[in-house]
């Protein structure tokens, strides 16, 4: 088994192409300290440097927590100096997952609170569990969202949904969260590891090169305007003609066969 070893990440395989990243720190409700940061941007950046990586799905390890929150106990005695290093450490990693080639999938399987619900929304899409509690409870410290939930969460919801859940820091439950677009669809906690899986699943069989331009499209398109992202696309859609992808992706439409894609 060549697979490495991060500290407090749990990578395994449910099928061939597809890895589960499960965040194991249980005792604290799987809470983000500077070390488990560093742990997910190199277990992202491993993932992704894998030609055969082609869906990527994270959770929080136990029945209770997707991920609680940054930790509070690492937090309480930081200065202004490290607080920033903290951020930019948490920032780096939301932007490391958004720029990872192979869609990345967040399973919520409990609390998904301040900086898990950041880390949630960096994902491509979130699935969650009926127990999903989604919440930015910052305010209630003292402190603001840091890994990007006030610019996040504002492009996810609008404004005034964002400014309803960071200014009250209220709990906010999975069918609501469901309401607001935030997560796409709700399973039971025992289903929800399933159902990741067959969606992962059809996103594995389509064209890797079109999945990850697709992603990448939408990522960019929304820090641009519309005709800027749309003149992006026009780029995009041409260069998949040059790919083996498209060769084989329309021969074996016209052939009636399923596709044959390559790995790349
Ligand atoms: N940090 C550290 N430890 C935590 C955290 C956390 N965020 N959440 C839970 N834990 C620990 C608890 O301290 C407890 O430890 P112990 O058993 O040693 O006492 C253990 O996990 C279990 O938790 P509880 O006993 O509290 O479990 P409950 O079921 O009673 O409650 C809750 C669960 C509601 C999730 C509760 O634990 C809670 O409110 N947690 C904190 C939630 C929170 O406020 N999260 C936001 C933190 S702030 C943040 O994320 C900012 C992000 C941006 C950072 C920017 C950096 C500058």
């Amino acid at each position: 088994n060549m697979t490495p070893t991060f500290d407090h990440l749990l990578l395994t395989q449910p099928q061939d192409n597809i890895w589960l990243i499960t965040i194991d720190r249980p005792k604290a409700l799987n809470a983000l300290n500077s070390a488990l940061l560093m742990s997910l941007n190199q277990a992202f950046q491993w993932l992704d440097s894998l030609p055969s990586t082609k869906v990527i799905m994270l959770t929080g390890s136990g029945d209770k927590a997707f991920v609680a929150g940054a930790d509070v106990a690492a937090m309480q005695s930081m200065t202004a100096l490290e607080a920033r290093d903290f951020s930019s450490l948490g920032m780096a990693l939301m932007q490391q997952i958004e720029s990872c080639s192979a869609p990345v999938i967040a399973l919520v399987n409990g609390f998904c609170l301040g900086g898990g619900c950041e880390l949630a929304l960096s994902c491509d899409y979130i699935l969650a569990s009926e127990n999903a509690v989604f919440g930015q409870p910052e305010v209630s410290l003292g402190i603001t969202p840091g890994f990007g939930g006030t610019q996040r969460l504002a492009r996810s919801i609008g404004k005034g949904n964002a400014m309803h859940w960071i200014l009250t820091g209220d709990r906010i439950s999975a069918q609501n969260a469901l309401k607001l677009n935030v997560c796409n669809q709700i399973f039971s906690p025992a289903e929800l590891l399933k159902g990741g899986l067959v969606q992962a699943d059809k996103i594995a069989r389509n064209s890797p090169c079109a999945v990850r331009f697709a992603k990448q499209l939408i990522h960019q398109g929304l820090n641009m305007s519309l005709q800027d992202g749309c003149q992006l696309e026009t780029e995009r859609f041409a260069l998949s003609f040059t790919t083996q992808d498209q060769t084989e992706g329309m021969a074996a439409f016209l052939e009636r066969r399923p596709a044959r894609f390559s790995n790349q």
